[in-house]
């Protein structure tokens, strides 16, 4: 079976692995000797609202039921708890944030995208209390396994604001299309993690002389069920591993990382394709090579090292992986499709990122681009943290109007106007974000 097939919907999951799918929809655990589900008020409530209304017989509903309200609907589910991202597949769940609900200035945990390459482990055999690191590779000294607790006692605790955004974030617009998620510009996010720095720890393994790379290892299940398969295992050459913002993460926001974001630990290097912040991380190795992980070679996660023309095939060494991601932003306010009085003032805002570079200036355009005017942009929190930026504009008249926003890194490269270069697999799509605004 390859992974398009694999990829299916509500029905597909819950016939596959009830107990599972009770888990991602709804929070619910089943007691496996009475088979009956229990669900957490939150989970009640998520239940509830897809429904339509409070269902007394709750209690009595048995575990891995979809409710017929459901099972009857060709409507894709919502995410307990994130309500309002577009859920772009279920299996794996993968779902975006629409650009009006990015607004915060700190991503909340209800509105930060999921990507899942495979499937979660299961939370309830999820525990934090006994959980492992496990620090080997070619090129570390002494091999150590760490718990959580361990990891908080040892190391100097760091809490920054990252953000992450998935390679493929953008793709929908590529053509000829590329495979995968059509994700459109919701796969971003910029929460605070807090944790320890990734260096600390290999450190204190010891790093030999010969380190290229580490590569990670998560506790994800594999679509196809089988154990042996790896989901995903990427990882960051040294330069990106000892920097000061790579961290081992166990809190997002001051809570725990939610289950879908990587519970009970995550590494987090900010401003590279998401894909290198391995989610429900057990393992570090630090590699005398390139990493070769699963997704780290072939066409994922790469680019043509030279450009090449739409729809080109190009062989596998002629891609080259993609490291800190190009700078780009998004309108987070006011939401696209607004009308509003001409002539008045119409405040825009939103947030600007540049990869491992801070952003330099942002500009805004009310004429598909023919004139700019600049907004005002604040510093980063801390480096790798998307940056804020605001304007004020006037519709001269009444029609229809779209705001754009453009940003420019700390070394002058923009954001281009329309898409960048394409690419087989559709990544690194940073062209200008757009909203509808009708001035009346
Ligand atoms: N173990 C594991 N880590 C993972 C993934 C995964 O499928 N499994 N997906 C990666 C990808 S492609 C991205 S973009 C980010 C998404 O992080 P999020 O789901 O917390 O938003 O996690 C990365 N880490
Ligand atoms: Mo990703």
């Amino acid at each position: 079976m390859n992974d398009k097939q694999l990829e299916r919907g509500i029905h597909a999951l819950y016939a596959q692995d009830p107990q599972q799918a009770d888990w991602l929809v709804w929070g619910r655990k089943v007691d496996p000797t009475s088979r009956r589900g229990f669900l957490k008020k939150t989970g009640l409530l998520a239940m509830s609202a897809a429904v339509g209304a409070h269902i007394p017989f709750w209690e009595k509903m048995p575990g891995g039921l979809i409710p017929a309200a459901l099972a009857a609907s060709p409507e894709p589910f919502v995410i307990p708890g994130r309500e309002g991202l577009r859920v772009l597949n279920d299996r794996p769940i993968n779902a975006e944030t629409p650009a009006h609900l990015l607004d915060d200035e700190v991503t909340p945990a209800s509105r930060m995208f999921v990507r899942n390459n495979g499937i979660p482990p299961v939370e309830a055999s999820v525990d934090p209390a006994t959980w492992t690191l496990e620090v080997a590779g070619e090129s570390c000294q002494t091999p150590m396994n760490f718990t959580i607790a361990e990891l908080k006692a040892r190391f100097a605790h760091r809490t920054y604001q990252l953000q992450i955004e998935c390679g493929g974030n953008g793709r929908a617009e590529f053509n000829p299309p590329a495979t995968g998620n059509q994700w459109s510009t919701g796969a971003v996010a910029c929460p605070t993690f807090t944790g320890v720095r990734l260096r600390d720890v290999l450190e204190a393994c010891g790093i030999k002389e010969d380190a290229v790379y580490v590569g990670y290892y998560g506790a994800d299940t594999h679509l196809s069920g089988d154990p042996t398969k790896v989901v995903i295992s990427r990882g960051v050459p040294m330069a990106k591993a000892l920097r000061d913002e790579t961290l081992i993460a166990w809190a997002m926001n001051g809570e725990d990382i939610p289950a879908l974001n990587g519970h009970p630990l995550r590494l987090v290097a900010g401003g590279w394709p998401g894909s290198v912040s391995g989610k429900w991380l057990k393992k570090i190795v630090i590699r005398n090579q390139e990493h070769d992980g699963a997704k780290m070679t072939g066409h994922s996660y790469r680019v043509p090292c030279t450009p090449v023309a739409p729809g080109t095939e190009v062989p596998k060494e002629n891609m080259c992986i993609i490291e800190s991601m190009p700078v780009k932003s998004l309108v987070t306010f006011p939401k696209s499709g607004i009308t509003h009085p001409q002539g008045e003032v119409l405040a825009v805002r939103g947030h600007a990122w540049a990869g491992d570079l801070e952003v330099a200036e942002v500009f805004v355009s009310i004429d598909f681009g023919a004139t700019w005017q600049k907004a005002t942009l604040r510093r980063p929190v801390n480096p790798i943290a998307w940056q804020h930026w605001q304007a004020e504009l006037r519709l001269p008249e009444k029609g229809y109007f779209e705001v754009w926003a453009r940003a420019v890194d700390s070394q002058g490269r923009s954001q281009p106007m329309v898409l960048p270069g394409w690419n087989p697999r559709g990544y690194l799509n940073n062209a200008c974000h757009r909203i509808a605004v009708k001035a009346v």
